[in-house]
């Protein structure tokens, strides 16, 4: 008998479980199916299961040795089922990368004060990400009485949460199991509520591995996870949609959305409604169809392209959707002055802006907030407007025919094979390497691109890819993230956990041998102190040997090929690769790009420095 009622299975809540071919994997002998639960951690795994947790990722450790024999033993390695990681860093990568595409938490488990130092980047990643992860930890036995020699003791920290406190939604440490199973309760309602963002409970091992001393009151989770989307007044949508009415040229920011088709279909109702030109954040997932005629200009990350600044300083209203970098962005086209254009932002994220990290951005020059979400605002705002004009279907453009050229391999010249090679095929592009240029793939649907690793920390493109391939298993859409040389090495023990759990994905390395973003800082500093550029490559270069990248996901078990060189193998290398995913596997190809960053992006680093030596 559980101690905790589990919802029954909804037409909502399928997607969110497991896939049914990863029940194959991993199977436990001799559970009994008439478990009871007879200890403090078999109760944390009956509310991950009541909270219909699919995965736990994790690498293991003594601290929660009590909490995985639960899973194991008691839960039979069902709902949640563990995902093995070879590091704390993938292991939380992979749940934000799952989050990004369900907009769910699925859990993580780390090993006491040591595995949540090897999580806290990919922990902040999520953070600034605003996506919502459950990390469980472990510490102790808090009471020292109990502890053996040495290793209990190092592994056991005062106030462990602190380690990442200032950047999670929330943190606890429960003392018993019924605290316990209401602090599970209380982080996933949190993590899953926008704003959205990570959580951790760090489990007592005495806790976990005490018999339970009395059966605990079943209890209904539902009623305790009552849902709690913010929202803007009634009159505050009609204020903003005077203000889109009146506008003769308004700009609409596309920021942070949700995954849904209807909330994709509704904002371009909204653009088409108003004759907005509107603007995406290659930061994060695509928002809007980017070769839709009121897309400005392509997408572009840092930097703005110059058909987005002229709308913006044409504009007679901006209204700003949930926006990374509202400040920034009117920086990217006004400078220092304060635009007069008025601005309506739609944006929750001011509840979770906290005063260790400055993830807030600067503060924006805002006329009218609507303190909600642009999922629960657009279709607000579109009714007030009077609903959606009849559409005329896209016109869709085909890529120009393909031609490799026997010049340099650039980042350009791999997309466009890639294109060729993905033909009709739906894509979701899980990761982009800072070299992209937004012009070369149009976005069309909201899962063709989920957005970056959020906090700019490097390395978490691999787990962000297995993440969301492991929540698109069986979608039919072809999973690619395109990840950095720097990117993917420092996150490459990802591979594993695809391999073993068999999550098809394809990951191409755009290997220019170096951290090249770094370059360009060097040849800046260089620049404006009239020092030789020519040095900006030493302590940047990943060269002398160079890594052989698909080399090391075969070790791995992945598909590995030789590295490509020339553009005329890349459409043969990329249809191979493909061919090799769609029948199950994880591949990976590292393709010898020339170092160099898109026009736009070159540019943005290198403002300032113009008329200086080169
Ligand atoms: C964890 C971490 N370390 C260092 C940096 C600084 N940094 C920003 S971009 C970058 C280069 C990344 O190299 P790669 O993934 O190969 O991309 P490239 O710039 O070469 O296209 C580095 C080192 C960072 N953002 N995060
Ligand atoms: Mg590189």
């Amino acid at each position: 008998m559980s101690t905790v009622k589990a919802k029954a299975a909804t037409a909502a809540n399928t997607a969110y479980a497991a896939h049914p071919s990863m029940r194959e994997l991993d199977r436990p002998v001799k559970v009994s199916p008439s478990n009871a639960p007879a200890w403090g951690s078999d109760v944390v795994a009956d509310t991950l299961r009541a909270l219909e947790i699919p995965y736990i990722a994790l690498n293991p450790g003594a601290s929660y040795r009590g909490l995985h024999d639960s899973i194991v033993n008691y839960l039979g390695n069902e709902t949640p089922q563990m995902l093995l990681c070879l590091h704390e860093e993938a292991a939380v990568a992979i749940a934000h990368g799952y989050a990004k595409v369900t907009g769910k938490a699925m859990a993580t488990a780390v090993h006491s004060n040591v595995g949540l130092f090897h999580a806290t980047m990919a922990i902040f990643n999520a953070w600034c990400d605003r996506m919502p992860v459950v990390i469980l930890g472990a510490t102790g036995p808090v009471d020292a009485a109990k502890r053996r020699p040495w290793i209990d003791w190092i592994h056991t920290a005062r106030d462990q949460g602190a380690i990442v406190r200032d950047y999670t939604k929330w943190d606890d440490q429960p003392a018993s199991p019924a605290a316990a199973r209401e602090a599970l309760m209380r982080a996933t309602w949190m993590a899953n509520t926008s704003p959205m963002g990570p959580v951790y409970i760090n489990l007592d091992a005495e806790m976990q591995e005490a018999k339970l001393a009395e059966p605990l009151a079943p209890i209904d989770t539902a009623r305790y996870m009552p849902p709690a989307a913010p929202s803007a007044s009634p009159e505050m949508v009609k204020e903003a949609a005077a203000m889109l009415k009146a506008a003769k040229h308004p700009v609409m920011l596309v920021g942070r959305v949700s995954r849904s088709v209807e909330g994709w279909d509704t904002r371009i109702a909204l653009a088409e409604a108003i004759n907005a030109k509107v603007i995406t954040d290659l930061k994060i997932g695509c928002g809007f169809p980017t070769d839709h005629p009121q897309h400005a200009g392509a997408p572009a990350s840092n930097a703005l392209v110059p058909e987005a600044i002229e709308a913006l300083k044409a504009a007679d209203l901006i209204l700003a959707l949930d926006c990374v970098d509202l400040n920034g962005i009117l920086r990217g086209a006004f400078g220092f002055d304060v635009p007069k254009t008025k601005i309506v932002s739609v944006s929750a994220d001011f509840h979770v802006h906290r005063g260790w990290s400055m993830d807030y951005e600067a503060l924006p020059p805002v006329d009218l907030l609507l303190p909600t979400t642009p999922d629960e605002a657009v279709p607000q705002l579109l009714a007030a407007l009077g609903g959606a004009k009849p559409r005329k279907p896209a016109a869709v453009k085909k890529p120009e025919s393909y031609q490799p050229s026997d010049g340099p391999l650039r980042v350009d010249d791999l997309t466009r094979a890639l294109r060729h090679a993905v033909g009709d095929r739906a894509v979701t592009f899980t990761h982009l390497p800072l070299s992209w240029n937004g012009a070369t793939w149009p976005f069309r649907h909201p899962l063709d691109y989920i957005g970056s690793e959020g906090g700019g920390g490097v390395g978490g493109g691999p787990g962000n890819t297995v993440g969301a391939a492991l929540a698109l298993k069986g979608s039919g859409r072809l999973v690619i993230g395109i990840c950095g040389d720097g990117d993917f090495m420092m996150g490459a023990t990802a591979v594993w956990t695809a391999v073993h759990y068999r999550i098809p994905l394809l990951i191409i390395v755009c290997n220019n041998r170096s951290f090249f973003n770094d370059e360009l800082h060097q040849e800046r500093v260089a620049r404006i102190r009239n020092r030789p550029v020519e040095n900006r490559w030493i302590g940047q270069r990943i060269s002398e040997p160079d890594i052989d990248c698909s080399g090391v996901a075969k070790a791995q078990g992945a598909v590995g090929f030789a590295p490509v060189k020339k553009q005329s193998d890349l459409v043969a290398t990329f249809e191979q690769a493909i061919a090799a995913v769609e029948a199950g596997n994880v591949a990976v190809v590292d393709v010898r790009v020339e170092p160099g960053y898109s026009a736009v992006a070159t540019a943005a680093m290198m403002r300032g420095t113009e008329g200086q030596k080169k």
